[in-house]
């Protein structure tokens, strides 16, 4: 699967703490866009969807959260609860936000300026469906 969990650098003194995330050094690509979720309670779930070419990096900056995965063969769930955690997620993957903590900011970076209609797959079918074709559409 096509995902990995990024432990980033705590630059922590006694102010407190700090994190940088820098393009193409602690996540693998280049961040085109910002964006972050909140206001999620536990009975919702997000995402239900998987990206053709796009790359994030999930960093749930307050709170906690659930991200599930799945590659069409198999399925992994991850918890974030940590601001020094990242989860990359590669493309091609399908994923849901689940049990979102009342206090959760879920921060995510990406790779890609927003494309709703190209880049997106929401039906769960058809993801499987490419997914068994090795993506060849
Ligand atoms: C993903 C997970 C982790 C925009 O206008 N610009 C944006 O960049 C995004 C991401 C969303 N939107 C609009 C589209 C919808 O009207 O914001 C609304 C909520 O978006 P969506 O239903 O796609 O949100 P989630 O939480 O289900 O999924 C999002 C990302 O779309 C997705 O790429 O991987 O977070």
């Amino acid at each position: 699967m096509n995902i990995k969990l990024f432990e980033f650098v705590k630059k922590g003194d006694n102010r407190g703490n700090l994190v940088a995330i820098e393009a193409g050094i602690d996540v693998p690509f280049k961040i085109r866009r910002v964006y972050y979720v909140w206001g999620s309670d536990s009975s919702v779930t997000r995402g239900l969807h998987a990206h053709r070419k796009l790359e994030q990096a999930l960093v749930c900056v307050h709170g906690a959260v659930t991200i599930i995965l799945d590659d069409g063969v198999e399925r992994k769930e991850v918890r974030l609860d940590d601001p020094s955690r990242g989860l990359y997620i590669g493309r091609r993957t399908w994923r849901e936000m689940k049990d979102f903590s009342g206090d959760a900011i879920l921060m995510v970076l990406a790779s890609e300026h927003y494309e709703e209609e190209e880049d997106y797959i929401h039906d769960y079918k058809k993801f499987l469906e490419c997914a068994k074709k090795d993506w060849k559409e």
